[in-house]
C-alpha cells in the first residue's frame, strides 16, 4: 500500500519532483556540471536582476564571491513579490524559487518584455543545485527572508525586520555533490558582467572576490552602452571613424541597438546578441545587418561616384573589412538554432534589422560625407586586395604548394590514412616535439612541431597568411585548404590537437592557433575537430607507489590528502620539454589516460577577441594581457 505524507499537498509533490529532475539531470538545465555550469548558476540569478533592470526598476547589481565560494547577488529592484497565493498558500517568492519555470520571464504582464537565457530556467534550478540558498527581500516596508537546502524549503518566508528600501538579495552555495568544481573563476564572471553592463546602458554591476586576503573588485557601468562596447574592443586600434556610428531604433516591436566603427585592421569583428545572449553562430539579425550595410554603402558609392558604371559592386566582405560592430536585438519569442543553440532563427528579424540599418545609416552617410569617404576608400582598397588575394591563392594553388601531396618537412606523419582515427599534434618547440615523436603511437598520431615568432594575423591580409612560413605547415598538414577554399571533408586528421605548455608562451601559441582556425578554418572548430591537450602540472611520487599525475592545483591538494605525506616528492612540470617520451605518452597522449578539451566556438571567439585587443604595438601590455587572460586558452573546461 502506498503511504501518504500529509505534510505535502499535490502542489508540493510536483514541486519536489520538478527539482529532483533538475538534480538528476543538471546538464539539461545548465548545460554541464563543469565550471561552465557552475558559472551558469550565477548568470541565472544575475539575469533575473537584469530582467528587473530591463523592466525599468533596477539600476544597481552587486555580485560577491564570498569565502568558501558562496555567491551573493543583490539588486535594487522592486523585490520579488512576497504575497501569499490564495490557493497554494505559498508566497510568490517561494514559488519563484521552488517551481521549475516559474517567474515573470515566461509571459504574463509582470513588466517583463522578453524571455531570457538559453537555459532561461532561473532561480529554481539554482536552488535545486545548491547545498543551501538564502533569499532576502526588501519591499512593502519590510525585510523578508526564506531558506532552502537542495531545493527544499527549510525556512518559509518570514518578516525579519523593517526597511524603506526595495530589492532582492540571494546567497547560495553550489552543491559539491553535483558540480565537478565549486571554485569560481573571477575573471570569467567579471568578463560576463562587463558584457552585461555594456548591453544594458547605465546599469551598474560590480563584482567582488572576497576569497583571498586581498579582495578584488571591479565596477562596470557604461552610459554609452554598445558605443562604449565598440570603443572598448577598438581601444588599441587605429580608428577610421570616431565616435562609433550608433543605431537605436525599434522596428515592429523589435528594439535594435547597433554600434559600429571602422579601424585600419583587415579583419571584421562583429558581435551579436539576442536578449543579451551572445549569438556566436549569428543568425537572422546578423544577416539583416550585413545586408543593410552592403546595400547602403553600394547605393551611396554609386550615387556619389565612388563606383563608376563599369565597376562591380563592393562585396559584403569588402565593406566589413576592419569593421568592429556590436548588434543587440530583443526578440519576444526567440528561436535559437545551430549546434550550440546560439543562432537566431526568426526569419522576420532579417528584414527588420536590415530596414533599421538602411534608414539610419544612409541618413548618417548623407550628413557625414567625410566619414563616408574615409570608410569607402577603405572598402575600395579592400576590394582591390581581395582581387589580389584571389590571384595569389590561385597561383599558390597552381604551384600546388598547399596540396595534400606536399607535406611539410617538419611533420612526422602517422601511417594510417583513416582520417577519423588519425590525430595531429601541433607541438610548441623542438624539444617537446622530439619527445612527442618518440612517445607517440605512430599509426594514428602525427606530430608537427612549431617554433619561431608568431605571425600577427590581425595585421595581415589573407594572401600573406597563405604564405606565412609558420602557418603554411599547419595548412599543409591539415590538407583541406584555407579560407573560402577550406573543405572540412578533406581534413587528413579527425583531431587537431594543440599541445603547448601551461605558461604564457603556451597561451600565446594557443591564442594564435585558435584565432587562425577561427578566422580561416572555422568549420574545423564548428565541427569539433580542434582539441587542447592537457599536460599534467605535477607528478607525485612515493616509494612503492605508482606515480600520480595531477592536472590542476585542486587535484594536487586532493592527492596530497589521500597519500600519507612521508617520503612523498612532488615534481612540478614547467614545460612539456621536461617530460621524457614515455611520460608524455602516458600523461598527455595515451587515449586511455589523457585529458582533452574540445575547443568550442565560444572559446575560439574569446581567443579571437583577446587577439583583437592585443594588437597594440607595445610588447609589455600585450604580455600582461595574455597573462591575465591566459585561462581562456588554458583552463577552458577543467
Ligand atoms: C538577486 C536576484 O531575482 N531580482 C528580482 C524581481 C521583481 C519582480 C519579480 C523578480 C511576478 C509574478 C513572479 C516585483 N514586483 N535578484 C532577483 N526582482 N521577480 S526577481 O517578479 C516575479 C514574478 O510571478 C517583480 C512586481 N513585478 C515583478
Amino acid at each position: 500500500m502506498e503511504k501518504y505524507n500529509h505534510a505535502y499537498g499535490a502542489n508540493q509533490i510536483q514541486v519536489l519532483e520538478g527539482l529532483e529532475a533538475v538534480r538528476k539531470r543538471p546538464g539539461m538545465y545548465i548545460g554541464s556540471v563543469s565550471i561552465r555550469g557552475l558559472h551558469h548558476l550565477v548568470y541565472e540569478i544575475v539575469d533575473n536582476c537584469v530582467d528587473e533592470a530591463l523592466a525599468g526598476y533596477c539600476n544597481h547589481i552587486e555580485v560577491k564571491i564570498e569565502p568558501g565560494n558562496v555567491i551573493s547577488v543583490e539588486d535594487n529592484g522592486r523585490g520579488i513579490p512576497v504575497d501569499i497565493h490564495p490557493k497554494t498558500h505559498i508566497s510568490a517568492a517561494e514559488t519563484v524559487y521552488t517551481v521549475l519555470h516559474a517567474g515573470g520571464k515566461f509571459g504574463g504582464d509582470s513588466g517583463y518584455k522578453v524571455s531570457g537565457g538559453l537555459h532561461g530556467v532561473g532561480a529554481s534550478v539554482v536552488n535545486a543545485l545548491s547545498e543551501w540558498t538564502e533569499v532576502t527581500i526588501q519591499r512593502d516596508g519590510g525585510i523578508f527572508q526564506m531558506k532552502f537546502e537542495r531545493g527544499k524549503t527549510t525556512e518559509k518566508l518570514t518578516r525579519i525586520g523593517d526597511s524603506d528600501k526595495t530589492g532582492t538579495k540571494v546567497r547560495f552555495l553550489a552543491d559539491s555533490e553535483i558540480f565537478e568544481t565549486t571554485n569560481y573563476d573571477y575573471q570569467t564572471l567579471a568578463e560576463r558582467f562587463r558584457e552585461m553592463a555594456f548591453l544594458t546602458k547605465g546599469l551598474y554591476i560590480s563584482i567582488e572576490d572576497l576569497r583571498e586576503e586581498t579582495p578584488k573588485k571591479e565596477e562596470f557601468c557604461y552610459e554609452g552602452g554598445l558605443k562604449s562596447f565598440v570603443e572598448f574592443l577598438n581601444e588599441k586600434k587605429e580608428k577610421i571613424n570616431e565616435p562609433p556610428i550608433y543605431i537605436e531604433k525599434t522596428v515592429q516591436d523589435v528594439p535594435i541597438e547597433i554600434a559600429m566603427q571602422y579601424t585600419t585592421s583587415y579583419n571584421e569583428n562583429i558581435l551579436s546578441f539576442v536578449n543579451n545572449i551572445n549569438t556566436i553562430e549569428g543568425g537572422t539579425h546578423l544577416e539583416g545587418f550585413k545586408r543593410g550595410l552592403t546595400k547602403v554603402f553600394n547605393d551611396y558609392a554609386r550615387s556619389k561616384g565612388f563606383l563608376k558604371e563599369k565597376d562591380a559592386n563592393l562585396q559584403g566582405e569588402d565593406i566589413r573589412e576592419g569593421l568592429t560592430a556590436v548588434i543587440s536585438v530583443k526578440v519576444r519569442e526567440p528561436q535559437f538554432e545551430g549546434q550550440t543553440k546560439t543562432k537566431l532563427g526568426n526569419s522576420i528579424v532579417t528584414g527588420i534589422v536590415q530596414s533599421a540599418v538602411v534608414d539610419v545609416l544612409s541618413a548618417f552617410l548623407e550628413e557625414n560625407p567625410n566619414v563616408a569617404k574615409n570608410i569607402l576608400d577603405k572598402c575600395i582598397s579592400a576590394s582591390h586586395a581581395r582581387e589580389a588575394a584571389r590571384k595569389a591563392r590561385e597561383l599558390v594553388r597552381k604551384k600546388s604548394s598547399l596540396e595534400v601531396s606536399k607535406l611539410p618537412g617538419k611533420l612526422a606523419d602517422c601511417s594510417s590514412k583513416d582520417a577519423d582515427k588519425c590525430e595531429v599534434y601541433i607541438v610548441e618547440g623542438d624539444s617537446a616535439g622530439g619527445s612527442a615523436k618518440q612517445g607517440r603511437n605512430r599509426k594514428y598520431q602525427a606530430i608537427l612541431p612549431l617554433w619561431g615568432k608568431m605571425l600577427n594575423v590581425e595585421k595581415s591580409r589573407a594572401d600573406k597568411i597563405y604564405n606565412n612560413d609558420k602557418l603554411k605547415p599547419v595548412i599543409q598538414a591539415i590538407g583541406a585548404g584555407i579560407g573560402a577554399d577550406f573543405d572540412v571533408t578533406k581534413i587528413r586528421y579527425g583531431k587537431v590537437v594543440i599541445m603547448a605548455d601551461a605558461d604564457v608562451d603556451g597561451a600565446h601559441i594557443r591564442t594564435l592557433l585558435l584565432t587562425f582556425f577561427f578566422r580561416y578554418m572555422r568549420p574545423l572548430i564548428e565541427q569539433g575537430h580542434v582539441f587542447l591537450a592537457q599536460p599534467p602540472l605535477y607528478k607525485v611520487s612515493k616509494k612503492g607507489m605508482k606515480d600520480i599525475y595531477c592536472y590542476t592545483d585542486e587535484q594536487l591538494d586532493q592527492t596530497m590528502t589521500e597519500v600519507g605525506r612521508d617520503n612523498v616528492s612532488i615534481q612540478r612540470y614547467k614545460g612539456l620539454g621536461e617530460m621524457n617520451p614515455e611520460q608524455l605518452w602516458e600523461t598527455t597522449m595515451d587515449p586511455k589516460n589523457r585529458i582533452f578539451v574540445k575547443v568550442t566556438m565560444d572559446d575560439a571567439q574569446k581567443a579571437d577577441e583577446i587577439f583583437n585587443i592585443l594588437m597594440g604595438d607595445e610588447v609589455e601590455p600585450r604580455r600582461e594581457f595574455i597573462e591575465q587572460n591566459a585561462k581562456y586558452v588554458k583552463n577552458l573546461d577543467v
